[in-house]
């Protein structure tokens, strides 16, 4: 049996073409059914349906064997644990600094930068050399500038529309984002066969 984890919303629908392209689909749509863990037309795959920051989670402790997971989320909680064997060049945005238009950053004192993606911006800040402070924030960056609780943000970007709508603009680029395949270690040792048959399925797949 493998189990492929993957998140609702723009992962799975993005994912969806893929395994379909792989042989796999799936027999509930997670949209409409409350079931988490869903059959396919193959009786040795099922998906799990989880959060998008708990994916890399379920698959390095092994409770799924693969996942899909947004290159943001793994920057943020380390992948060292996990292979992480294709780009499957889907839900792509831009991990990115944005503050409010026509905004200058001050010569002294620190930055206050609100993000939920607090190490992967204390990491970028300190790489220049910068001393920022920090808000860990859950969702809704966008308002914090606005309401004084920070200078800037760091969030993904995809259109813009969103920091438009708030009087932001995108003002440095951290990384470029898609989403990969990770795969557990131990599973690739004892599930061989089964996952090096999966992988290159979506290999080809993507590739097409
Ligand atoms: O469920 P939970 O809230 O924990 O997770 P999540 O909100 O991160 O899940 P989801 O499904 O929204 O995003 C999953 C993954 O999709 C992310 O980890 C990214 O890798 C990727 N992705 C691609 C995006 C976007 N594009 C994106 N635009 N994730 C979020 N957004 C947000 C963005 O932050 C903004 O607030 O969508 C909003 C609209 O973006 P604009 O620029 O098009 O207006
Ligand atoms: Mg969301």
């Amino acid at each position: 049996m493998l189990k492929i984890a993957l998140s609702k919303g723009r992962i799975f629908k993005e994912t969806l073409p893929i395994l379909s392209q792989a042989g796999i689909e799936p027999i509930d749509d997670p949209e409409t059914s409350r079931k988490l863990i869903l059959d396919t037309n193959r009786d040795d795959i099922k998906l799990v349906i989880i959060r998008a920051s708990d994916v890399p989670t379920y698959v390095e402790y092994g409770a799924a064997d693969v996942g899909v997971a947004g290159k943001d989320v793994l920057l943020e909680q380390g992948s060292s644990g996990l292979y992480e064997p294709i780009d499957l060049h889907i839900a792509q945005c831009r991990l990115m600094v944005a503050a409010p238009v026509g905004w200058i950053a001050p010569t002294t004192g620190r930055l206050r930068v609100a993000t939920k993606y607090i190490h992967t911006t204390q990491r970028y800040y300190a790489e220049q050399g910068k001393q920022v402070e920090v808000i860990k924030l859950y969702g809704s960056m966008e308002l914090a500038p606005l309401v004084g609780l920070a200078d800037c943000i760091v969030d993904v970007v995809d259109t813009g529309n969103t920091l438009r709508a708030n009087g932001l603009e995108a003002l440095e680029n951290i990384a470029d984002i898609s989403s990969r395949l990770i795969v557990n270690k131990a599973a690739m040792k004892m599930k061989y066969v089964q996952l090096k048959e999966l992988i290159e399925r979506i290999r080809v797949a993507v590739a097409s």
